[in-house]
């Protein structure tokens, strides 16, 4: 039997989960974000991770499913850590291509929003410079996700191109430094420039900067003293289960 076909029935037989990473605010080190990364257990294959199994979903359309559980668990989740008082909490959700380019994501999203009642805003949306495409199609959407109150955030900022056009012309809050500047930020000076440049331009813009990637306490105080607001990366944790989440980060 195929990947394809397991795939096909992963949602049913409840093999996906959401794990989550915290999102460190340096300067308090308080912790009210996360990002939401999909695993695959899969009765038959083990353990499969994203990076095999996203690709193909784009390519069979199964992203669209996939995609869908992935916007209501997190909603659902969100809800419950409301319900449980954290009220300012926000989860940010990996959109890829296929699934920003469908025509009713919006609709989906917005639906998902008003099932649970939670603030607009504490859903993220996380897209690739890669994944937004053709700028006549992308404005929209955007903005129709804008005017819903979701929050907006470029992944991997700084890897794909015409980033300076778009960020005067797209409603983004969020910029997320590709974790192959911040992994060399201490040892090499090109990376070192190009991560500042990046939090001085999201700074002058008003947008919130998130590094990623960040896997020692060196790179987390380099990234503090440059003024990055936040930083996600093994050296604060791994992608989490909700468990492990509420033990360490939700703590009252
Ligand atoms: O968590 P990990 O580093 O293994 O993720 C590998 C890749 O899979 C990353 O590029 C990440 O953005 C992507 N990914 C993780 N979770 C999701 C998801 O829920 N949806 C989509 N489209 N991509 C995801
Ligand atoms: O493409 P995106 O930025 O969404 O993917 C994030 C990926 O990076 C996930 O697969 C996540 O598990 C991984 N990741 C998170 N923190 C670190 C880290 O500190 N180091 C490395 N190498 N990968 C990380
Ligand atoms: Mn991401
Ligand atoms: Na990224």
């Amino acid at each position: 039997v195929s990947l394809e076909m397991h795939l096909r029935k992963a949602i049913e037989k409840q093999e996906l989960i959401l794990l989550f990473q915290p999102q460190i605010e340096l300067s308090t080190v308080k912790v009210k974000s996360f990002e939401a990364l999909i695993r695959w257990n899969c009765s038959d294959l083990g353990m499969i991770s994203p990076s095999d199994f996203i690709p193909l979903a784009e390519e069979t359309g199964l992203i669209i499913p996939i995609g869908n559980w992935v916007i209501e668990t997190a909603c659902k989740q969100i809800r419950n850590w409301n319900d449980k008082g954290y009220e300012d909490i926000r989860i940010a959700i990996n959109i890829s291509p296929k699934q920003f380019q469908q025509t009713n994501l919006v609709n989906k999203i917005k639906t998902m929003l008003e099932k649970f009642h939670i603030e607009p805003s504490s859903l993220e949306i996380e897209i690739t410079e890669g994944a937004m495409g053709d700028k006549q199609e992308t404005i929209p959407i955007l903005k129709s996700l804008k005017e819903i109150g979701v929050t907006i955030s470029v992944d991997d900022f700084g890897t794909g191109y015409s980033s300076l056009s778009y960020l005067k012309q797209f409603p983004i809050d969020v910029l997320k430094i590709d974790q192959s500047f911040v992994k060399d930020v201490l040892n090499n000076e090109k990376d070192a420039a190009i991560t500042t440049t990046i939090i001085h331009l999201g700074r002058s813009l008003g947008l919130e900067v998130i590094a990623e990637g960040v896997e020692k306490a060196e790179q987390a105080e380099f990234l503090l003293n440059a003024q990055c607001q936040k930083a996600q990366g093994y050296y604060f944790a791994r992608p989490l289960v909700v468990e492990e989440i509420e033990k360490r980060f939700l703590l009252k």
